[in-house]
């Protein structure tokens, strides 16, 4: 049975704030850090029985707001989320237990709806409870994983404290510890495991090739600061890495004017960096928990150039295309990408002349399931959010395979080091800059080699604030509204105007606003389709 007596008597230390209302969305719980302490408390339970659920298998959790600035106010934000067994996010049905759990407004409601989903969900209580759980840097993050703790205390569930950590790191440790032992142990369940398997692969992958000149990596004075420190170490002098904003302990600093999501939406060099990045060199961005990735470099003349997630999208699919038919393997493994509709129309246009695109919704958990349909699948959110999955039949195929010429032999062995190499459970800004690395040392590419496989359209991004961001439908991967009643044909007309015009409106899931984004071919003619749009919205 449920273990009511301690739930409860726990449960009312963690009184839920009454006039709140919590949603499990695409970031998991997300909100003002100092309004969270019952929703902690609760993912602890919550984790615990969907570990019984399944049989006692480890769940994670991670507790972060990612990108989310931290200003040293009252108002800093942080945030929760699952990890489900293979690494992957919760699994749709359950946000919605999870949504109804941290709204019960009493311990006594509390225990009602646990009741139930223990009844609808058929969970056998006498299984065990398996968990392993993390933090980023953000100063709320040692209270909430107090409350997270007595959560799991409550249930009596066995927790592993992964510390501070990344997001995708997190998510490694929990598809290791789930396959631990068996046939396909995903590697050793630590964070040397981890390294050692990244840098391995990318010494394989590099091997023979002329040492790439030093990488410059804006840490967003986050988590990926301590990890960078680690995986440098690992590396050697495979890769030079040169960290920067490492300042993981000034309060405030946290994704402020640094960070992939600073760089994404400003199209800006972190002012941190004016000094260090030479015309000509390489950098990149990781956001605050290590999970988006966004390159830069300055041309000659000492211009600023962006290289985002559909830049590495193109450069990647096209590098992994290439091997697989190196490799004669063609016929047996189909590579695809997944994007989401803000996915520059130019890479859109530039990946489908190579290999198969599909569009989905905003959010991992759509490009993920989108990209576990193809052998290979490569998914990039714009933002930096990116991974590649390799099924495990192909992984299978991969390791059966009997090249008849060298070069077979070699774009194998380099597919092989890629699973290796790449984080498969979730967007990986270490694992992706590394694979990045990889490619551009194959093609001996600068960034502005990189950037000019395609040039983007110009494109500008607005959000617009509306009394009810709910009355916004979407259809067709978010392209197109199908409520309120006739704005998309408005858009439409609008749209028309414009020469390589293309506009969408669809609500945050994330944010209490509507986001309009508007490409066009040239540059005053996205912002002013963009305006105009947003315009209809308002
Ligand atoms: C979340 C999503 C991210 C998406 C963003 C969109 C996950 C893990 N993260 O951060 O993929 O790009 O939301 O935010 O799914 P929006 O709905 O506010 O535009
Ligand atoms: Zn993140």
């Amino acid at each position: 049975a449920l273990p009511v007596e301690s739930i409860k008597s726990l449960s009312d230390q963690h009184p839920k704030p009454s006039d709140l209302h919590f949603q499990y969305g695409t970031a998991g719980f997300r909100t003002i850090a100092n309004t969270l302490d019952s929703v902690l408390f609760r993912v602890g339970i919550i984790a615990a029985l969907r570990s019984k659920r399944l049989d006692g298998r480890t769940i994670g959790v991670m507790v972060t707001a990612s990108h989310n600035p931290e200003p040293a106010s009252s108002y800093d934000d942080n945030g929760v989320k699952l990890v489900d067994p293979r690494g992957e996010m919760l699994e749709a049905s359950w946000e919605v237990h999870a949504t109804a759990i941290s709204n019960a407004p009493t311990s006594d409601a509390l225990i009602e709806v646990l009741q139930s989903l223990v009844q609808t969900a058929k969970i056998d209580l006498s299984k065990p409870a398996n968990v392993v759980y993390a933090r980023d840097t953000r100063p709320s993050g040692p209270a909430l994983v107090a409350a997270l703790e007595d959560g799991f205390k409550a249930m009596g569930a066995t927790a592993r404290d992964a510390g501070v950590t990344t997001t995708p790191i997190l998510h490694y440790f929990v598809k290791a510890i789930n396959t631990k032992g068996t046939k396909y142990s995903y590697g050793d369940d630590s964070e040397e495991g981890y390294f050692q398997k990244l840098s391995n692969a990318y010494k394989k992958l590099v091997a023979g090739k002329t040492p790439q000149p030093p990488l410059i990596v804006d840490c967003a004075n986050g988590v990926g600061a301590l990890a960078g420190e680690n995986l440098k170490g690992y590396l050697g002098d495979a890769l030079q890495l040169i960290l920067e904003n490492t300042s993981t302990t000034t309060p405030g600093a946290l994704n402020n004017a640094c960070g992939a999501d600073y760089v994404k939406t400003s199209q800006k060099l972190p002012p941190s960096l004016a000094n260090i990045l030479q015309p000509g060199q390489r950098g990149c961005s990781l956001d605050g928990d290590a999970d988006r990735l966004i390159y830069f470099y300055l041309d000659d003349r000492g211009v600023f150039h962006m290289l985002d997630g559909d830049k590495i999208a193109a450069l990647v699919a096209a590098f992994i295309v290439e091997l697989v038919k190196v490799a004669g393997l063609e016929d047996q493994i189909k590579v695809g990408v997944v994007q989401t509709a803000y996915a520059n129309g130019a890479s859109t246009k530039y990946l489908a002349e190579r290999l198969p695109v599909k569009c989905v919704s905003t959010g991992v958990k759509h490009l993920h399931h989108a990209a576990e349909r193809y052998n290979v699948g490569v998914y990039f959110e714009a933002n930096g959010h990116g991974t590649v999955l390799f099924s495990q039949p192909t992984i299978d195929t991969l390791a059966e395979y009997q090249p008849s010429t060298p070069a077979q032999s070699r774009a194998v062995e380099h597919l092989v080091s890629l699973t290796e190499l790449i984080n498969q459970t979730v967007g990986d800004a270490l694992s992706d800059m590394l694979f990045v690395e990889v490619v551009l040392s194959h093609k001996s590419y600068n960034g502005e080699e990189w950037d000019s496989l395609y040039v983007d359209l110009p494109n500008r991004l607005a959000k617009v604030s509306v009394p009810n961001r709910n009355a916004f439908k979407t259809e067709d991967a978010e392209r197109r509204l199908v409520s309120p009643d006739g704005l998309q044909s408005k858009i439409d007309d609008l749209v028309n105007r414009y020469q390589g015009g293309r506009s969408f409106v669809r609500p945050s899931g994330t944010e209490d606003v509507v986001r309009v984004y508007a490409e066009a071919a040239l540059r005053a003619q996205a912002d002013e389709l963009a305006m105009r749009v947003a315009g209809l919205v308002y």
